[in-house]
């Protein structure tokens, strides 16, 4: 049985009012089935267990966000993205709703989807957390095996959801009105303030944005080195005990082996309890503020097996962000 957290938030009113958007969107890449995420993470338990067994709170509206009402009939490439005008409808429509949330002093978890709909997660943190805490800035640790700082310039396959980071740290910037003209300054993150962890499939142009702009970064290498407890004393080091937190976790940081069911795996990547790991270190800075869960694909992955297992990798993450502890 597990039990609310004792720790005490540095930058929330409260520590047991969390609240939840449900996220089913896939139009960030091109496999189909992401959006059943939240529904298959919320069917195996994951919010009555924040409830019944964290005491949290809930702050939900028992709706799974499709954003039919906003998607364009037409949404041709642009600058090489692919459905560039839907992933900017709603990844503003979440950040006005993550906002709501923020601003009233909640944590906020996010039900993803795929990796692009953390534009409009972190980009309703960031400008809560400015206006809350005098113009603070919001720190990101981003958990993946991927970077996703391609620009639409530098990206292969056009797919925003290796693009967020790119637009949210302002290494991408809108050319036109409906493709992220939305986003404004004070929902931007500072590559300074940014950690990347679990990293193992960098493209050539990432790999420069990173080293040019000295973004910390902790890959496989790093962990294999180190040791993850290690490498969570140096991230949260980084960051700093003065600065809120937004843990962006994709699913497909951990290993292929535990977590199969994601739309673009990588093999040696974390185990579960490096995860979980990773998740229980940024809980106990009491700095948390944001949370995503992303990539859960419950149509990939092969087997049942596969999907109940990594659907319950998934509620294991962000339960142990959210203050479940083994002891
Ligand atoms: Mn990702």
């Amino acid at each position: 049985m597990t039990s609310p957290s004792l720790m005490t938030p540095r930058f929330l009113p409260t520590a047991n009012d969390l609240g939840v958007v449900s996220v089913g969107f896939s139009g960030g890449q091109c496999k189909l089935g992401v959006d059943a995420a939240p529904s298959a993470l919320i069917e195996a338990g994951l919010l009555n267990q924040l409830s019944t067994d964290l005491g949290f709170t809930l702050h939900y509206d028992h709706t799974i966000h499709y954003y039919r009402d906003i998607l364009p009939t037409e949404d041709p490439d642009h600058r090489n993205m692919k459905r560039p005008i839907a992933v900017s409808a709603v990844t503003q429509r979440l950040s006005e709703q993550v906002y709501e949330h923020a601003s009233q002093g909640r944590c906020v978890l996010t039900l993803g989807g795929d990796h692009s709909v953390a534009i409009g997660s972190i980009a309703g943190v960031a400008r809560a957390v400015r206006e809350r805490h005098a113009g603070r800035e919001l720190a990101v640790i981003w958990v993946d095996a991927h970077a996703d700082i391609n620009t639409p310039e530098t990206s292969n396959s056009g797919n925003i959801h290796g693009m967020p980071v790119a637009f949210l740290t302002g290494l991408a910037r809108s050319d036109h009105p409906s493709i992220f003209g939305w986003l404004q300054p004070d929902q931007l993150i500072s590559l300074k303030k940014l950690v990347y962890i679990g990293l193992r499939d960098v493209d050539i142009g990432e790999k420069r944005t990173l080293r040019e702009h000295g973004v910390k970064a902790f890959s496989m290498h790093d962990i294999d080195k180190h040791g993850i407890g290690k490498v969570m004393e140096m991230a949260l080091g980084h960051i700093g005990a003065d600065t809120p937190i937004h843990l962006s976790f994709d699913v497909d940081a951990l290993d292929p082996l535990i977590a199969p069911s994601t739309g673009t795996p990588v093999r040696g990547g974390l185990t579960l309890r490096e995860g979980d790991y990773i998740c229980e270190s940024v809980h106990e800075t009491g700095s948390l503020v944001g949370l995503d869960l992303v990539e859960v694909n419950p149509s990939l992955g092969g087997d049942s097996v596969g999907v109940r297992e990594t659907v319950r990798a998934g509620c294991s993450l962000v339960r142990c962000a959210l203050g479940e502890s083994l002891l």
